[in-house]
């Protein structure tokens, strides 16, 4: 029963229930009231009777310290933070499983791959590197890709990026590479962004970064989702077999609904209209049931291989091209969960690149080593406890038993007298030779040194090998991004060193940027270790339009629309596209929605000023002939318009949407990409189109920079 309690008047908003705890049998009290609600209870589980008043000495006297339950309240928020990743601190995550095709036995001995068809339960955390917590999605920046996969002998995590290669060559020179693009140590901006002078200036003066900075300044950093993105495991690993012989592999994450990136003039006006921008598609795709998926791919090689590789394999800014090497199809990754709670799951989730089950090792790879000391040391900091493992979301879902015990917040410690062994009891686990992780016996000899390998010194001709991957309008992206971002230096002479490195991997680009930045001259190119190589053949992997999905699957119609809209072509279009598996908003001039020309009221999504399209992959116009003389003077539907177009967007438009194109400066560029809908044939044509997600021909007349 719930009452408006009897309180002094400054008090009357607060609503009181009246509740009485139910008994058991034995008449026990449970915190559960008769009407099967939960009474509210301390930590300590004390039954509460008011959480909306302190307790103090009359009406208006002071708070009395005996409040105990005001003190455990404010005590407990006061500790609700703890400090973010030191990278990667934006990341958002989901539950799913990790479905193997085929056993590979005879490649590696790892219990995941051993049965066709089993699923084991995963999760995965993507994130953006340089911002804090708090900052936008669409920042300019590499996307995390850890996944972590609880196996039947522990947890396996693969920890890694959308980017299949890293700035650096030596895990001893990571903090430089993060200090240098987080905010400047002593103004504390800008946030992150990597367009600013320290980045530029370590860059500049790192030439193994380079072919790092060409996937960097592509597309790639400005993906359109996560569920859009590649995700890469960077280093060669091994699998290792029953008679532990050993095949180097690297690991691939392919998108079954393919590659996709927005723009640079998109991402930053999405980051104003939704700075959750990808928080809210994984949200909403899984919520919807669209389950993302990626194909894990496996490139395999021995030593030969390796021996005879135009780079080396422990070198992890390079790539092998998967046209050299093509990879293997071995299993899936669906994500079909949301977590239950963000923070005991996302925020607590520990990813460690040292977490490998037996049958999966490491190489030499100089970057791989160093971190697989620091991702254990992080924890410690950032969970505050040795006992993170207790944390449900990084336990392992298969039996373990060890002797660690007591630390903080130590939920399970072992059972009975022994906590030692050997023991005389014949009590407690024991190691297995046979079923244990064994480490791949290589032979390894040299003499102790601080040493950069010879092998690792082209720091150019894979940069260039991307970056002549690339289609024209993906080259034209990165001359534009690096453009951009060095314009926001403000040291000429970063400016000038930056370039004379792009000379280095292509001569047109390095000029282009010259011209782009106004530099008074171009400079001499950089000193190169070894000369870049110009004849290797070029990756079309490499390339997201290329690698495009040529479906609108997954995608999302903004559909304008206002009072009168014609009631018929709106029921093809949206049946269309739901039809083709995607997803529609309708935007309209108020969000309570518009009555269609046949008298029926249509609930909208977004209002027009909520609802800009760049939050679409491609908009649909069907105003009214009457309304559309007012929507003209609205600035939010000009740009919803004018922006669509400039960012090579298809749209399609009723012949009542005309006078708004005309106002956003569009009717004499009607193209391929603009679509008259007149009837149900021609939404289907447009549909169809859709599938091609840009008219990347438009791009030099819109100049989309
Ligand atoms: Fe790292 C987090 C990926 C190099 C040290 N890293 C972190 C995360 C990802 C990566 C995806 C976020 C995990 C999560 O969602 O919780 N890192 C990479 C990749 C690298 C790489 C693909 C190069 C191939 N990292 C790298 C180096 C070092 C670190 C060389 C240190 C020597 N990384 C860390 C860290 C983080 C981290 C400080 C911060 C939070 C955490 O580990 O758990 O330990």
């Amino acid at each position: 029963m719930a009452k408006r309690n009897a309180r002094p008047a400054n008090s009357r908003s607060a609503v009181i229930h009246e509740q009485k705890l139910t008994r058991g049998n034995g008449g026990e009290l449970h915190q559960i009231a008769e009407d099967g609600t939960p009474v509210l209870t301390t930590a300590q589980g004390g039954p509460v009777t008011d959480d909306q008043n302190s307790l103090r000495v009359g009406e208006r006297g002071p708070t009395l310290i005996e409040d105990f339950h005001f003190r455990e309240k404010i005590f407990h928020f006061d500790h609700e933070r703890i400090p973010e990743r030191v990278v990667h601190a934006r990341g958002y995550g989901a539950h799913g499983y990790f479905e193997t095709y085929e056993p590979l036995s005879a490649i590696t001995r790892a219990d995941v791959f051993q049965r066709a068809g089993e699923r084991t339960p995963a999760f995965v955390r993507f994130s953006t590197v340089a911002g804090s917590k708090g900052s936008v999605d669409l920042a300019r920046d590499v996307r995390g890709f850890a996944v972590k996969i609880y196996t039947k002998e522990g947890n396996w995590d693969i920890v890694g990026n959308n980017i299949p290669v890293f700035f650096i060559q030596d895990a001893i020179k990571f903090p430089d590479v993060i200090h240098s693009v987080k905010p400047e140590p002593d103004r504390g901006f800008p946030q992150a962004q990597s367009a600013h002078d320290n980045f530029w200036d370590f860059i500049s003066l790192t030439p193994e970064s380079m072919h790092m900075i060409m996937w960097v300044m592509s597309d790639r950093a400005i993906p359109r989702s996560f569920r859009f993105m590649e995700g890469f495991g960077v280093h060669t690993f091994r699998f290792v077999n029953a008679n532990d012989e050993s095949t180097f592999v690297k690991f691939h994450w392919k998108p079954k609904l393919g590659l996709q990136s927005v723009a640079w003039n998109e991402a930053v006006k999405i980051n104003g209209a939704d700075p959750d921008f990808h928080r809210r598609d994984l949200w909403e795709a899984i919520q919807a049931g669209n389950f993302p998926e990626w194909e894990l791919q496996v490139q395999l090689f021995d030593q030969d291989f390796a021996d005879a590789f135009d780079f080396d394999v422990l070198d992890p800014t390079k790539i092998i091209p998967e046209e050299v090497l093509p990879p293997k199809a071995v299993g899936r990754l669906v994500l079909d969960r949301m977590p239950d709670n963000f923070f005991a799951e996302t925020e607590q989730v520990a990813f460690m690149t040292q977490n490998v089950p037996p049958g999966i090792d490491f190489s030499n790879d100089p970057l791989l080593q160093g971190r697989n000391f620091s991702y254990l040391d992080t924890q410690l900091k950032r969970l505050g406890s040795s006992n993170f493992t207790h944390i449900p979301i990084n336990a392992p879902k298969c039996p373990f038993h060890h002797f660690q015990q007591d630390g903080h917040m130590a939920m399970r410690n072992p059972v009975g007298r022994v906590n030692y062994q050997p023991n005389s009891w014949g009590e407690g686990p024991r190691e297995s030779l046979e079923d244990g992780f064994r480490h791949y016996a290589s032979d390894e000899q040299g003499a102790k040194a601080r040493l950069r390998a010879e092998s690792f010194a082209d720091h150019y001709s894979q940069a260039r090998l991307f970056f002549v991957s690339q289609t024209p309008p993906e080259q034209r992206h990165i001359a534009d991004a690096l453009t951009f971002e060095l314009s926001k230096v403000q040291t000429p002479a970063i400016r000038e060193r930056m370039v004379s490195h792009l000379l280095n991997i292509d001569e047109t680009l390095g000029k282009k940027v010259a011209h782009a930045l106004g530099l008074k001259s171009v400079p001499k190119p950089a000193d190169a270790a070894v000369p870049t190589r110009q004849d290797l053949a070029p990756s079309p992997a490499l390339s997201i339009i290329e690698r495009g999905p040529r479906r609108f699957e997954g995608r999302k119609l903004g559909i304008l629309v206002t009072d009168g809209t014609d009631a018929s072509i709106l029921k093809a279009v949206t049946t269309a596209v739901t039809k083709e598996g995607a997803m529609f908003e309708l935007v309209a001039p108020k969000v309570g929605g518009i009555t269609a020309s046949d008298g029926k009221w249509v609930q909208a999504h977004q209002m027009i000023e909520g609802g800009p399209s760049v939050l679409y992959d491609a908009v649909a116009l069907l105003p009214s002939p009457e309304v559309v003389s007012e929507l003209v003077d609205v600035a939010a539907a000009r740009d919803f318009v004018a922006d669509a177009f400039a960012h090579c967007k298809y749209i399609g438009y009723v012949e009542a949407a005309v006078p708004l194109l005309a106002r956003a400066g569009i009717t004499d560029a009607l193209d391929e990409g603009t679509i008259s809908l007149g009837d149900a044939r021609s939404v289907e044509a447009f549909v169809k189109s859709l599938g091609s997600l840009r008219v990347w021909a438009r791009e030099p007349s819109v100049k989309l920079k």
